[in-house]
Formats: C-alpha cells, structure tokens, sequence
C-alpha cells in the first residue's frame, strides 16, 4: 500500500555517461523509482527550458506523481538516493549544473514546514519549468498556501500582462 501522493519535480542539465541526454537522465530516473521510492502514477512529456540562475546550460524539466509509503523525510532521503546512483555531486555551489535534480512540490498531506524540507516547494508558484509540466498531469491538486490549482497557478504566470504606460 501507498498512501501518500506526491507531485515533483524533475530536472536536469549535464549529460550522464551512461544514461546520455538530460532528458533521458529523468526517463531513467522515473523507472528508478519502483520499488524503493515508490510508484510512479503519471510523467508528464518533458520541455526544454533556459536556466534559471547562475548555470548556462539548458534543462530538461519533467513531472511525476509518485505514490509512496513514505512520508515526507522519509521520501526525501529515498529521492536523494536517486540523485546520487543517477551521478549528482552534492557539492559546490547551489544552483551549479546537475545531472538530476528532484524536487517534492506537493504532497497529498498539506503544507510540510521543517528545517531542511518545505512542502510545498518554496520557489515553484514562480517557476513555469515546474508549472507547465506539472500542469500536464495534476492540473487540479491545489496548493495548500494560496488555494489555487496547478493549472490556476500556472495561467497566473503565463497569462500576458498589459504593458505598462
Ligand atoms: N529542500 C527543502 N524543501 C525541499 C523540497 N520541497 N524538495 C532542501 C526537495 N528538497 C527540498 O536542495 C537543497 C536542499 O533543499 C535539500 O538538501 C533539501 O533539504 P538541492 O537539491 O541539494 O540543491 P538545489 O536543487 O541546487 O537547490 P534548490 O533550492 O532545490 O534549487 P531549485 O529551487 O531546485 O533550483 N532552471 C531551469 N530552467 N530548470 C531547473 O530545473 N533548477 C534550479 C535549481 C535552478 N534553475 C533551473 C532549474
Ligand atoms: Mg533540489
């Protein structure tokens, strides 16, 4: 049994040389993920997008619902296990290049506020790399904060603004 569901994240911007393409790291990822971390309920298809930051190299940015047993620290510890066997050293600078990068943006338990895990994601109401896919595959789940939708939030930022006179 899973009972826990989670929306994350998924990124990458350095080839791995095995496993090839930034988008191909996360594919591998994803099928990864069974049994351990648990099991994956949707991937959404996966953009390209320009980096956010310091780094120059493009992303390759996804979505997954995941179903788990874990609960939140727990999933945190098996989803960094993921990210080191897919090649990730976790050194250096914050937001430097990586070969995956994964992310809890939303979990079916409402707002996680510890030290080193904040659910939902601090960044992602800003982020079209996480809204656009996330929007693909849970256009409904609400963010416990604002009250808005996945899709909500997303056509917030992508909406045109009128330009200012
Ligand atoms: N942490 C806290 N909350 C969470 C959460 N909800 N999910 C802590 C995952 N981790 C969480 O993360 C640093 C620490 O955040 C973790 O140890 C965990 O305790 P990290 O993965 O080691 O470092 P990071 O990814 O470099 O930092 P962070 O803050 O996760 O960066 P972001 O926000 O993920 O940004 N541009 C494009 N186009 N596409 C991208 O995917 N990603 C980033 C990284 C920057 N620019 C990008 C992209
Ligand atoms: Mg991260």
């Amino acid at each position: 049994m899973n009972p826990h569901l989670y929306l994350l994240a998924l990124g990458s911007n350095q080839r791995h040389p095995q496993f090839g393409r930034p988008r191909d790291v996360l594919e591998v990822a994803l099928d990864l993920m069974a049994p351990d971390v648990g099991e994956v309920l949707a991937r959404s298809p996966v953009i390209t997008s320009a980096p956010v930051g310091p780094s120059q190299r493009q992303y390759a940015n996804g979505a997954a619902v995941v179903a788990s047993k874990w609960a939140p620290c727990d999933m945190l510890v098996a989803l960094q296990a993921v990210e080191q066997a897919m090649g990730r050293k976790r050194m250096g600078q914050r937001w430097r290049s990586r070969t995956l990068d994964l992310d809890i943006i939303l979990w079916s338990g409402g707002i996680v506020a510890e030290q080193d895990l904040q659910i939902p994601h601090p960044r992602f109401r800003e982020r079209t790399f996480v809204l656009g896919p996330a929007a693909a595959i849970a256009p409904d789940w609400r963010d416990p904060v604002t009250g808005l939708t996945v899709k909500q939030l997303h056509a917030r930022l992508t909406r045109k603004r009128p330009v200012p006179r």
